[in-house]
Parts: C-alpha cells; sequence; structure tokens
C-alpha cells in the first residue's frame, strides 16, 4: 500500500561511493592507538593538536585530534588534564575518527520527491531546504500554533534545535535518554534525596569500600571515568557484589555474582533492607538524623525476608545475608550503584527508590566512598530576547498520566503526533536530531502511525541512519571532529570546562548543527534570539564570562577550577536535602499524595511461555547503541552481535557454537536478520542476551547493513512505569527459529 511516507532508501541515489577527502588511519585496535602512531606523539609529523570533546557517547571525554600539516586526522587521545578520561579514550573514542571518515555520511541536504510516482530522495541546496523547512514551519504554526512542532533529541546538537522550538513558541522537547534510560533512576533517587546523581554520576567509585551493581554493567558499559575508577577501587580492595543474571565483565570482577532471576530484583532489595533494620546494620546516627520515615518502612519490610526472597530470586538466604553484611562493613563508603539504563519492567522508579533506600540506610550519601556532591561551573546563556510562552507543552501531552516525568515522555509525543478525533494537543512537524528513533524507542507501530500522520518531519544526522528514510527532509551535519559545539561544563568532583573546536573544515556540504539552527532561525524571522555571526563569538563571551579566553581554551582544551563547596557532608553543620522537608524520604509522601505505593512494593512480573527465553540486552565496549554500527575502525573490532545460549539450552534445541538463527518473540515478531550463537554458562537458563544496536536493515549502511539482529524489533510488549512513563524494555521472550523463515524481504 501506498503510504504517505514511504521509507526511502537513501543508496538509491547512488551517494555511496563519493571520495573521501579527509584522511583515515589504518587503525587497528592494540593497547590504545597503533604504535607506530603513539610512539611519536608530539613529533614534527603532526601540524597541529586540536582540542576537542568525544561524541562517540555522552561521557563526553575531552581529547586532542591530531592533524597533519595536509589536513588529515591521524588520531584522537584523551586530554591527560581530563578528570573525565585521565587521558585515556575508550576504544570507541580512540575509533571516533571512523566517524568522520565514513564513506557513507550523509553529504548534501536531501528532500523527498515523487518521480513517476514513486517517492524518493533529490540533493538540494541547504538553501532550498531550509527554506522549505521554514515555510512548513510557518505554516503549522499559522494553523496549529508553534506549539505543533516538536523536537527528538540526543547529545550536542540538541540544544541548538531546543532553543529554535523554544524561541518558536514550543517546548515540545524530548530525549530517549529519559523514557528508555535514566528516567526511572532519575525520579526515584529526586523522590528519595531530592536530587538525582547526574551524568557523569557522581558516585564517588574511587574511594568506596564497597560497590553493589544492580545490573549496571560497567566495563561493557564504557563510560570512560567509572570504568577506570572501578578498576581503581578493585586495586584498594573494594568489594564488587554483582546482581546480574549474566557473568557481565563487572560480574567476573566481582567477589560475589549473584546470577539473579531476571525482574526480581525488588525482592532482593527488600531482603536487604530487611537485613539491614532486622539485623541492627544500618548506620543509625544517620538515619536519625537525616531521613524520615524509617518506622513505616521497618514496618514494611517485615515479613520481606531472605528465605521469602529465595524463592522468588533464586539467590540464597545465606548469600543475600552475607552480602548485606559486606555492605554494612564497608558503610558509609559503600554505593548501591544507581545505575542508568533503568527502563526496565515497569515498576522501575520503586525499584530505584529500593536502590535509594538502601544507600540512605547505609548513609551512602554525602559520604566519601558513597555519592558526592557536585560543583560545576555555569556557562551563562548568550544574551536573547525572553522566548514566548507556549499555550500548551509536553506536560499536556501526558493527558494526567506519568505524574512525576520530569523531563517530555519521547512516546507521549509520539502518541500526541497520531491524529485522533477531538484531541486537543496534536503535534504536526518534527525535527529529529541526533536520534535514531527507529531503533531507540519502542512501540514501533504508535511510531510508524505517527511518522505517516506528519506535516513536516526534518532529520538532522551525520549518518543514513534508519529514521533517514522517513525524513522529508535529510540535513546533513558535519562530525564532532568538524565543529565548534557547546562549552562541555561538567559538574562534578572537579568543576571542568572543554572546548570541541573543528580539527579539520566539514567535508561535503555538512554543516554544524549550530548553523542549521541559526538558518532555520533567521528564515522564521528570530533573527533576534541569534544575534551573533560565528559560534566563535558565543563562545568568546561565554569565556569571557567565566575568566577564560577562545585563545587560552585553544591552547589548553580543558580548564578545571577551585571547588567553592563541600564535596561531601560536614558532620557538623546543619545540612538539608533538597526534598520537601529537607529530610531524606524513606516513605515518600509525594508518591502516597499521588496514590502510588510511598514505599516499594514487590509485585511479579510476567515469565516466559514453554520454549521461550527473556530476551536481555546490553553493551559492548567497542561500540555505542546503534551509532557506531558502521563505523569501520569499531566493526573491526566486534562486527555483529551474537545471542548467548546457556549450555542447556543450547543442548535442548540442538544449537552449534556460531550458529546462525532467527528469533522469535511472544508476538510472533521474527528478527529481519538471524544471529549467531554463542553458547556460555555466562548466562542463567532462562534468559538470552543480545547487544543493542546491531541488525540494521537500512542497506546504504554499507558495513552495519545485516550484521546481527536488532533488540528493538523484538521489544513488542513494553511496561511503562506509571510514575514517570519510561517504557520498560525487558519483558519479551524469544525463541529460536533454526531455519530462515519465509517472510516478505524488508528494504
Ligand atoms: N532496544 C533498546 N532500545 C534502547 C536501548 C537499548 O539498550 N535497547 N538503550 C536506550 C538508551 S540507554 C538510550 S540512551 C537511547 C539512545 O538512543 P539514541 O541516542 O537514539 O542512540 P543512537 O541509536 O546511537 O542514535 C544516535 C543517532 O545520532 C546520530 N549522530 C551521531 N553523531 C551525530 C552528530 O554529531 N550530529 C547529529 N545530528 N547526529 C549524530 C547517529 O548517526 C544516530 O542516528 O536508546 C535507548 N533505547
Ligand atoms: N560501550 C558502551 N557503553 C555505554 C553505552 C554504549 O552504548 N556502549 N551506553 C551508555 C548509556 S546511554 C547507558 S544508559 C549505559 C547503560 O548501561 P547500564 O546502565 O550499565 O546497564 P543496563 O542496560 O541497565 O543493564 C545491562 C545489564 O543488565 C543485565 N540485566 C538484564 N536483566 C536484568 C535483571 O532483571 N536484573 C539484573 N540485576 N540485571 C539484569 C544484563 O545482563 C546486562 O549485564 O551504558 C552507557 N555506556
Ligand atoms: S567513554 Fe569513550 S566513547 Fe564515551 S566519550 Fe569517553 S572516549 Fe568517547
Ligand atoms: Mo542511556
Amino acid at each position: 500500500m501506498r503510504t504517505r511516507r514511504d521509507f526511502i532508501k537513501i543508496s538509491s541515489l547512488g551517494l555511496g561511493a563519493a571520495a573521501l577527502t579527509g584522511g583515515v588511519v589504518n587503525w587497528v585496535f592494540g593497547a590504545s592507538v597503533p604504535k607506530d602512531i603513539s610512539s611519536k606523539s608530539q613529533s614534527s609529523a603532526y601540524g597541529k593538536k586540536v582540542s576537542t570533546y568525544c561524541e562517540v557517547c555522552f561521557w563526553k571525554c575531552a581529547g586532542w585530534a591530531y592533524v597533519t600539516p595536509n589536513n588529515q586526522i591521524q588520531k584522537i587521545i584523551g586530554n591527560a588534564d581530563d578528570p573525565q578520561c585521565n587521558g585515556r579514550l575508550c576504544p570507541r573514542g580512540t575509533g571516533g575518527v571512523g566517524m568522520f571518515s565514513d564513506p557513507d555520511r550523509l553529504k548534501t541536504p536531501l528532500m523527498r520527491v515523487t518521480k513517476d510516482g514513486v517517492q524518493t530522495y533529490r540533493e538540494a541546496s541547504w538553501d532550498e531546504a531550509l527554506n522549505f523547512i521554514a515555510a512548513k514551519m510557518k505554516a503549522i504554526a499559522a494553523k496549529d500554533g508553534p506549539e505543533s512542532m516538536a523536537l527528538f533529541n540526543h547529545g550536542s546538537s540538541g540544544k541548538y534545535f531546543t532553543h529554535l522550538l523554544n524561541a518558536f513558541g514550543s517546548n515540545n522537547v524530548a530525549a530517549p535518554s529519559f523514557a528508555q534510560c535514566r528516567g526511572p533512576r532519575d525520579t526515584g533517587f529526586d523522590l528519595t534525596f531530592g536530587e538525582s546523581v547526574s551524568s557523569p554520576e557522581v558516585t564517588d567509585i574511587r574511594d568506596t569500600r564497597c560497590l553493589v551493581l544492580i545490573g549496571s554493567h560497567i566495563g561493557e558499559n564504557m563510560h570512560n571515568g567509572q570504568v577506570q575508577e572501578m578498576s581503581e577501587a578493585i586495586d584498594k580492595g573494594a568489594v564488587i557484589i554483582t546482581v546480574d543474571p549474566r557473568l557481565s565483565t563487572a560480574a567476573s570482577k566481582s567477589k560475589y555474582w549473584l546470577p539473579i532471576k531476571p525482574s526480581t530484583d525488588l525482592a532482593l532489595l527488600l531482603a536487604w533492607i530487611h537485613v539491614l533494620i532486622y539485623d541492627d546494620l544500618y548506620n543509625k546516627a544517620y538515619v536519625a538524623k537525616y531521613a524520615e520515615g524509617f518506622d513505616e518502612l521497618k514496618e514494611h519490610v517485615k515479613n520481606y525476608t531472605p528465605e521469602w526472597a529465595y524463592g522468588i530470586t533464586t539467590l540464597k538466604p545465606e548469600l543475600i545475608r552475607h552480602t548485606a553484611r559486606e555492605m554494612a562493613n564497608a558503610a558509609p563508603s559503600v554505593i548501591i550503584h544507581p545505575g542508568r539504563h533503568t527502563t526496565w519492567y515497569g515498576d522501575d522508579v520503586q525499584r530505584s527508590r529500593a536502590i535509594a533506600i538502601l544507600n540512605a540506610l547505609l548513609g551512602a550519601w554525602g559520604n566519601r566512598g558513597g555519592i558526592f556532591f557536585k560543583e560545576g561551573i555555569k556557562i551563562p546563556e548568550f544574551p536573547h530576547p525572553e522566548y514566548p510562552k507556549p499555550a500548551w507543552s509536553w506536560q499536556n501531552t501526558l493527558n494526567g498520566r506519568y505524574p512525576f516525568a520530569k523531563e517530555a515522555v519521547t512516546n507521549t509525543i509520539v502518541e500526541a503526533s497520531i491524529p485522533a478525533e477531538g484531541k486537543e494537543h496534536l503535534i504536526k512537524g518534527w525535527i529529529v536530531s541526533g536520534t535514531n528513533l527507529v531503533v531507540s524507542i519502542p512501540l514501533k507501530d504508535q511510531l510508524m502511525k505517527a511518522m505517516q500522520s506528519l506535516e513536516l518531519l526534518v532529520v538532522v544526522d551525520t549518518m543514513p541512519m534508519e529514521i533517514t528514510g522517513y525524513a522529508d527532509v535529510v540535513l546533513p551535519e558535519c562530525t564532532y571532529l568538524e565543529r565548534y559545539d557547546d562549552l562541555r561544563a561538567t559538574a562534578h568532583r572537579e568543576p571542568t570546562i572543554a572546548l570541541r573546536m573543528p580539527a579539520v573544515e566539514p567535508m561535503y556540504e555538512t554543516k554544524p548543527a549550530w548553523w542549521i539552527s541559526k538558518q532555520i532561525g533567521e528564515r522564521l524571522g528570530l533573527g533576534a534570539f541569534y544575534n551573533y555571526k560565528d559560534f566563535k563569538d558565543v563562545l568568546e563571551w561565554q569565556l569571557k564570562q567565566v575568566g577564560s579566553s577562545l585563545e587560552e581554551m585553544e591552547r589548553i582544551g580543558l580548564k578545571k577550577y577551585a571547588r567553592k563547596t563541600a564535596v561531601y557532608i560536614d558532620p557538623g553543620s546543619d545540612f538539608k536535602f533538597k526534598t520537601l522537608s529537607g529530610k531524606i524520604q524513606l516513605n515518600s509522601k509525594e508518591l502516597q499524595a499521588a496514590g502510588f505505593d510511598s514505599m516499594p512494593k514487590y509485585t511479579p512480573h510476567p515469565e516466559p511461555q514453554q520454549g521461550f527465553y527473556r530476551l536481555i540486552y546490553g553493551r559492548a565496549p567497542m561500540h555505542t547503541f546503534s551509532r557506531t554500527a558502521n563505523n569501520r575502525n569499531l566493526v573491526a573490532l566486534m562486527p555483529e552481535n551474537c545471542v548467548w545460549v546457556n549450555p542447556q539450552v543450547a543442548e535442548l534445541w540442538g544449537l552449534e557454537k556460531d550458529q546462525y538463527v532467527w528469533l522469535k518473540n511472544q508476538d510472533g515478531v521474527i528478527s529481519n536478520f538471524s544471529v549467531k550463537v554463542r553458547i556460555t554458562e555466562r548466562i542463567r537458563w532462562d534468559s538470552v542476551y543480545i547487544v543493542h544496536g546491531f541488525g540494521h536493515h537500512h542497506k546504504p549502511l554499507t558495513y552495519a547493513f545485516g550484521r546481527g539482529v536488532n533488540d528493538t524489533e523484538l521489544i513488542t510488549r513494553v511496561a511503562t512505569d506509571p510514575i514517570m512513563g519510561g517504557t520498560g524494555m525487558r519483558g519479551n521472550f524469544v525463541t529460536f527459529l533454526k531455519n530462515e523463515p519465509k517472510k516478505e524481504a524488508k528494504s
């Protein structure tokens, strides 16, 4: 059937073969960079070193790009002064130059046209593409109000388009990093302590004596500073306790691996709380001074004994008691890690609350080796007129649901874009920048319906990712190595700022997002919001306000500032938490007032039917989501994902090592491609595991196409957290198909 917006393969334009104008490192991952390069790092072979911070993930390590006299980027190394990386980039950051040198990059603006009845893209000039977008946005605003435009974003480019939308009169701005990622944790910690743990997390792993990881798979989750701190803590003798149905890298470095039955973590957490309270192991002075609701909590967990939890989690009661004692022995230098990607089973805020409560009982918040207080430099906003006040906003798309959503929920913005009789707050146009929504958010049918209904869909990306195939206009951003961007102003142990500047000129017709935003803004008559010629003017002005200059930052890359506030609670002070009462909420009055459980309760989740296994997913150290799947440096390290299968299960199914299978989920959805079997004791028999970000079906991604399977397509059942709208994605089950299923070939 002809749809309003056919999915178009950008390859049909034959753009894939354009020659490279920049350099490609012949890059083989060894220690961190090839020897012949690292050994002559400051030698005269290099024209210059240019300050940047990494965009391969959102840890944003500061680094130096080395550029040869003939403008080839030779390598990127970490900035030694940066506490986020200590001079060492992870494999992805080192391989980041592959993002710049990728021959499949988007090269010119593209516009959707119908030719002989078939939809296709044609190359367009920037002027034409930008004029088209501005005219459409004006038409939408004239008819339905500026609020009918929404933005989906992730990464550096998001800020410029948020500014554009805010100036235009909309604050419908959403990112998958909330409702598909850290939303539950932030909400759970906020409800308990009055604030969350930020990014980079304010966990004092370096100085901890006991680190408890609930699923959090540091090591595969390659957030740089955290990985380094964890290895430092291990060297200093810290006890690591990892709760994971899979022997993750972290679990393999742990004193205790608790191979929990997936989806039952809340039972374990409640049992730990029970042991700390009833075995008198909690930090009494801390709780008495800083927390409220203890008596209610004590009563609440009375029956949540380790024996009770055993039947649910499959973890032995002695092990639960023993690990609780380990935590108490280390307290307050102990961290029950809050995790990051926490949208698992739909009761994720409650699980995060239980984690927060454990930290509170142990006195971890505000103590060395626990959770510290961050401090950062506030970069003043470049002066602009006040934003207009939108007549309605993303909160209206919640329709009374998810009362504790502090950020926009991607899925309610998607839902608000599907026309329906009497719908009050309808969204008509999207800008999507730096997020491959097709792979990042679940509920594909809803997403497709929304995208088919839009009057305007603009995608800003560097690569021909799946999402670009649905756009009316595709705008090619240059990569992080070819542009100035906002200053990185991290709040952490030490306040720092870092500069990203272009190592080389943008290749092809690509442009930075700040420029794209400004161009659209000016065409919309919003020039007053862009009162500068070049982004350098903004940076120069901002740096002056914080006692630096562009000249200085280009030279040093990263600047540290002295702290003005305490890192930990001063025991003599009258410290107040940022909750309404100033006290830690063991029993949340806010949740109670909103009709939710004020303390976490265990509720069972759906189990797989016969012959099906729980689909769990995670990260690999050499890839970031779907964004690196085509990066040749990283594809060389890990070309595809594989499915981890327990040997018992493999035997039952007669699966051989490295055999390719298709996965079929509980709703009959079959993976687009097949995936290699990895038979390993490192996973429980009731689950299978794959790394997210593979199984690309867009042919222009010549390296990524058809490699492995995509977890997102198998996630058709979502358990939405009623408290903040997070989409729990781990309630899906798959079985194996050993022969290629007959189905229509997809593009
Ligand atoms: N099934 C499943 N879904 C998940 C997850 C999962 O593990 N499994 N993880 C969740 C989590 S934790 C998160 S945070 C989200 C992440 O979700 P996303 O941020 O959407 O992640 P990516 O899939 O990497 O998409 C990034 C997009 O940005 C583009 N890009 C890269 N660099 C630039 C740039 O400089 N400028 C512009 N304009 N674009 C750029 C890439 O080409 C790619 O299209 O996904 C969530 N969704
Ligand atoms: N290399 C790399 N590093 C990354 C990223 C990346 O793309 N690549 N992305 C970054 C981002 S945005 C995020 S949010 C983080 C995500 O990383 P984390 O927050 O560390 O991890 P999760 O995705 O929540 O959890 C994955 C782990 O949970 C386990 N697991 C699955 N089900 C259960 C369960 O029911 N109970 C328990 N206890 N464990 C379970 C899996 O086996 C796996 O080891 O990683 C960050 N770091
Ligand atoms: S952790 Fe790795 S990918 Fe992420 S910003 Fe740092 S170097 Fe880049
Ligand atoms: Mo994330």
